[in-house]
């Protein structure tokens, strides 16, 4: 009885570490004079649907709102395959900047946020493996 008590215990203490490590994926870049704090609700990102939320402080920490965000992502050319590239605008709601970004296919890949404000463009690169 003891030993399946201790057997139990170990799987909830696995579970728990495998639910924790499982959060989003969430990463914070500097560009310019830009703090981007950049979310993607799959860790890691899948083939199919992945919901970015991203949000750009200035240098003095306030949100940045006035700023055209857009992504390039995809998959540079691979034996049998080109090069894959798509590209969407991420909607500001409230302060943060929302989009999502469909993968076609899994393996490594690339999101490119450019930031535009004031005619003034600085991008983040994210180098994220698909599955
Ligand atoms: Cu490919």
């Amino acid at each position: 009885m003891k030993r399946i008590i201790m057997i139990l215990t170990a799987i909830v203490l696995l579970l728990t570490i495998g639910l924790a490590s499982a959060k989003d994926y969430e990463i914070t870049k500097k560009s310019g004079d830009y703090t981007v704090q950049i979310k993607i609700d799959k860790n890691p990102p899948i083939t199919g649907e992945n919901k970015m939320d991203i949000a750009i402080k200035d240098t003095a920490g306030n949100n940045v709102t006035d700023a055209t965000v857009d992504i390039n992502y995809g998959m540079p050319a691979m034996p049998g395959m080109g090069a894959m590239n798509y590209k969407t605008t991420a909607g500001l709601k409230g302060d943060r900047y929302l989009a999502t970004i469909n993968f076609s296919m899994a393996g490594p890949s690339y999101i490119n946020i450019k930031i535009t404000r004031a005619g003034k463009s600085q991008s983040v690169k994210l180098n994220v493996d698909v599955k």
